[in-house]
């Protein structure tokens, strides 16, 4: 076993065997099975180009000989970077073929969370785009290597790639599989029971964890969430966000979608006129979205412009989508949603099409199997009676049971009897329905992506002017939230945002998304009763401030 894995316990996996949610199959043999069955139909494409199933089977087989080739065994970690672009699926199904473990991170992501993501996880190989907004990858990855010895091996899409670093493309040009035959990979076959993927939390600690799904369940969370919302052959699913994310890949998403013979577009920005000429161009079906999109979506003057009547649903998730967007969809870009509720750590929630106005507006859903188990908590851990709000306790066929490595934090995150702590609070709605009311983790969520708030203060308290800071969470219209950094700084001296976030990154190294959008400076800190920082007065404070700038 993997160490620093958290396997489910005995009596589960037995149950969820024998009730037929886990099949025993890796996430590779279930894309060998679509590969075979939709042969000749069109899998992906992105900027113009189009894979047909048997074409991605064969470009996954061949970069999986590949990496046997140079070393990659089955449960090596490998850091996945690459953007919206086809080299994305190549490079994961090739992975998961081989039980290569691919850790989701974003393009955007710098030094400080890629160095990290090498040195905790002992990473072998690291995959990354050659050019992608100005940034250099590559030079980043050198460096990362410099720090981090296991770090053996970078694999470069694009067209122009260093010295020592290898080329997909070329790989992807050299048909090994005429040397070394696509058969000798049934030797490296991972055990379904263990991590074929590493997602990453949106946390809510100074460092980000680490997720480990299981080829089991990973393979079970698409399938369901892909018959919910009524995926098939014909489905066309258009994928505006990173593709990495667990939204984007898993729910159902690209892996889901493959699985089920539809065709994915990746599309390689949410800028409106590029999704709505994607949608028109390749008669979009379905869409994930965080709620932000969504809403400028709606708004957009391009709307009137394109031909968006292939749409039949838009996935709304990541964030709460507020009732009064909700109701707008379906009047202004003609196609019904699900809302859902959605966590790296596995559980799933939707609405589904057919459910009554009241629980489409009002809820995020009801959980996707009769096993998933609910538990609403008071601070004391108490149960509270249906329908009052409480903290979010969940377990099931899809859900962690730890996050990898770390054995403390997971004594806090899990109950003794394995629920996972959400950090949300909810209330029941009409049988299993669920309604997101607010959360009691610490963390911003920027239009989906989910910042942990002690990972930024740890970042912000390094600059020799600070004294002590608080990040918090400011309202949006658009985004639902931003970062405010509230700082003190030493002595009074003055400190500006921009003197701030250049500090973050450049000295720093952080991804762009984690920075502060604004700055307030303090001369003192509301505190609790017990000696922090009162954020709660803080959040209040600030959505006080934009409230009244705003009229
Ligand atoms: C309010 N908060 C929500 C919603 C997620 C599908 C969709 C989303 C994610 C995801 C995902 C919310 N209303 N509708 O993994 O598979 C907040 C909650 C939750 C956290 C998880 C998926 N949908 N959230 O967003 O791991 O706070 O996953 O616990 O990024 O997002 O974040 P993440």
């Amino acid at each position: 076993m993997l160490e620093g894995f958290v396997p489910f316990p005995e009596e589960f996996q037995k149950k969820y065997k024998e009730k037929g949610y886990w099949l025993g199959k890796t996430l590779g043999e279930e894309f060998d099975e679509a590969v075979a069955k939709f042969g000749d139909r069109v899998a992906l494409t992105c900027n113009g180009e189009y894979v047909t199933y048997r074409e991605l089977g064969e470009r996954a087989t061949r970069l999986a000989l590949h990496f046997i080739e140079r070393g990659l065994r089955p449960y090596d970690r490998m850091i996945m970077q690459l953007p919206n672009e086809l080299e994305f699926a190549y490079v994961y199904f090739a992975a998961v073929k081989i039980g290569v473990i691919p850790i989701m991170a974003l393009p955007v992501h710098r030094d400080a969370e890629i160095g990290f993501f090498a040195q905790f996880t002992k990473a072998k190989a690291h995959v990354i785009p050659s050019t992608f907004k100005d940034f250099s990858h590559q030079v980043m990855s050198r460096d990362i290597r410099k720090k981090t010895s296991t770090l053996e091996l970078t694999f470069v899409s694009g067209q122009k790639v260093d010295g020592n670093f290898i080329s997909i493309s070329a790989l992807l040009a050299d048909k090994i599989e005429t040397r070394t035959p696509a058969e000798s990979l049934k030797k490296y076959r991972p055990d379904p029971m263990e991590p074929g993927v590493f997602q990453l939390s949106g946390g809510t600690t100074g460092v980000p964890k680490i997720i480990p799904r299981t080829h089991n369940d990973y393979a079970l969370m698409c399938k369901r969430a892909g018959e919910i919302v009524r995926i098939t052959k014909d489905s066309v699913m258009g994928i505006p966000i990173p593709v990495n994310h667990n939204f984007a890949l898993c729910s159902p998403g690209l892996q889901g979608v493959i699985y089920c013979g539809g065709k994915v577009v990746l599309i390689p920005t949410p800028r409106t006129d590029v999704v709505f000429e994607a949608v028109q161009k390749e008669r979009i079906t379905i869409m994930p979205t965080p709620p932000a999109l969504l809403i400028r979506w709606m708004e957009a003057p391009e709307l009137t412009k394109f031909d968006l009547s292939s749409l039949e649903a838009v996935l709304a998730g990541g964030a709460r989508l507020n009732a009064e967007a909700a109701k707008k969809i379906t009047p202004i870009l003609g196609c019904d949603y699900h809302q859902n509720l959605g966590m790296s750590e596995g559980m799933l929630f939707w609405t589904e099409r057919g459910d009554s106005e009241e629980l489409l507006l009002n809820t995020q859903g009801a959980p996707m199997f009769e096993d998933d188990e609910l538990r609403v908590v008071d601070e004391r851990e108490k149960e509270v009676p249906y329908g009052e709000s409480g903290e979010l306790l969940v377990r099931g066929p899809t859900t962690i049971r730890g996050y990898y490595n770390s054995p403390e934090y997971n004594r806090k995150a899990f109950t003794a009897d394995g629920f996972y702590r959400t950090g949300d609070v909810i209330k029941m709605y009409k049988g299993r329905y669920i309604s997101v009311e607010g959360r009691i983790k610490d963390t911003i969520n920027r239009g989906g992506e989910k910042i942990s708030a002690e990972e930024v203060e740890n970042h912000i308290l390094a600059h020799a002017k600070v004294e002590n800071c608080a990040y918090v969470a400011m309202p949006d219209r658009i985004l639902g939230e931003k970062g405010c950094a509230f700082v003190l700084t030493k002595g009074g001296q003055g400190l500006t945002l921009d003197e701030l976030c250049r500090f973050l990154k450049e000295e720093r190294n952080i991804a762009v998304i984690k920075l502060p959008e604004r700055l307030e400076l303090v001369d003192a800190f509301p505190m609790t009763e017990v000696g922090k920082i009162d954020k709660k007065a803080l959040r209040q404070l600030i959505s006080e401030k934009v409230e009244k700038e705003g009229r």
